[in-house]
């Protein structure tokens, strides 16, 4: 796996040692500002999982990974995952996303992987209106350099398959929340401002319209996807859960009793993108997927985790997090 250290990756990593207890995990991150080593404390010392420090754009390291681990299927979610750092820096997102992709799509085709599966998200189908949801034959209409990067890097993956025969499968998905979600996307931020009774920052006109996916219910998905899905294919995976932004810090604020005086609406996110709605008929009828958490249920459980665990998120925001690697990891 690539990119275990970060929210989803985390989930995932934890989820194949309960679900997969026969199978190594060797998990290759870079540990950027989003990758956090603490999230998978819990599995210190467990010998099927693996962690290597490194960057998938060393091809190198990957090939050697790929040889001395005899790595036998790919799930691939490192990337930059932030669509405002990428308005603020592209670059890294060219860099992780499209270059650091095509090499792990290399080197898994040298190595010969019995599957790669390419974890790309629903923003490559761009913005809907009003009505309507993206299904797998949507266009590709991505509006942000992050969207457009991973639109690059899931159009390598298939190119890939359709070329070199590489057994590819394509998930795209929707806005994931749960434990563990960097404070720096949608849900998380707003829980930890309010729990600090700091303003809420609401972009635009907070109408904008996300399709929230408890991040366990995508982690099942993935699995399926992996063991279950058609090689060449492309499988949406999406919580039916549409909501506005505002109606959602609206309801964050009412979980943790702080007022709605704390929504603060401030200058749109450039290009932002206004709805989002994934229909998921796909991976539903032809993998039996269904998603075990309503959004009431799983965001209060999410709201609540967040206000339990504060040394959590106060390691992230002070950065105390970025040293673990090296004093627990390094030194074993
Ligand atoms: P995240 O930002 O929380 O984690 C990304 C992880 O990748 C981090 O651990 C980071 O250290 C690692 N990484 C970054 N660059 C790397 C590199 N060059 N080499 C090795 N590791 C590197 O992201 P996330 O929210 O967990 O998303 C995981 C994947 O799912 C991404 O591919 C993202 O595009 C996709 N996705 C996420 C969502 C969502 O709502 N979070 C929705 C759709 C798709
Ligand atoms: O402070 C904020 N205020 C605000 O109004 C932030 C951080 C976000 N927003 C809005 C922008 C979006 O409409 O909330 C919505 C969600 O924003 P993000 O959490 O940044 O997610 P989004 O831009 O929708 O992208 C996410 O889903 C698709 C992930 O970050 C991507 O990695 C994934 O591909």
């Amino acid at each position: 796996m690539t990119g275990g250290c970060g929210f989803i990756g985390s989930n995932l990593v934890k989820y194949l040692r309960r679900e997969r207890p026969g199978w190594t995990v060797v998990n290759l991150d870079k540990l950027t500002y989003a990758g956090n080593l603490e999230n998978l404390s819990e599995l210190e010392g467990d010998p099927q999982h693996v962690f290597i420090r490194g960057d998938i754009g060393n091809r190198e390291l990957v090939e050697h990974v790929m040889s001395v681990h005899g790595i036998d299927a790919v799930m691939h979610l490192a990337a930059e995952s932030h669509v405002d750092r990428s308005i603020l820096g592209p670059e890294e997102f060219v860099a992780t996303n499209v270059l650091g992709t095509q090499r792990l799509l290399e080197a898994s085709r040298a190595r010969g992987v019995q599957r790669f599966l390419m974890v790309s998200t629903d923003e490559v189908y761009g913005s809907l209106g009003p009505t309507g949801a993206f299904t797998e034959s949507s266009p590709l209409q991505p509006s942000s350099p992050y969207s457009a990067s991973k639109t690059s890097s899931d159009l390598l993956a298939l190119a890939y398959h359709h070329t070199f025969k590489l057994d590819v499968v394509v998930t795209r998905c929707s806005n994931n929340y749960g434990r563990y979600q960097f404070p720096e996307k949608l849900i998380p931020l707003m829980v930890v401002n309010a729990l600090h009774d700091k303003p809420l920052p609401v972009y635009g006109d907070g109408a904008n319209v996300r399709d929230w996916l408890h991040v366990e219910d995508h982690c099942q998905a993935l699995l399926l996807a992996l063991e279950k899905g058609r090689a060449g294919e492309v499988y949406n995976i999406g919580g039916g859960a549409e909501r506005r932004n505002i109606e959602l810090v609206k309801a964050i604020l009412g979980l943790v009793g702080k007022p709605e005086s704390l929504i603060q609406y401030v200058k749109d996110r450039p290009g932002h993108d206004r709805r989002y709605a994934i229909d998921p008929s796909k991976i539903r009828a032809e993998l039996g997927w269904t998603p075990a958490h309503t959004f009431e249920q799983g965001l209060a459980e999410t709201v609540r985790w967040y206000v339990d665990h504060p040394a959590w998120w106060q390691r992230v925001t002070s950065g105390a997090y970025l040293q673990y690697f090296d004093t627990q990891y390094r030194t074993r």
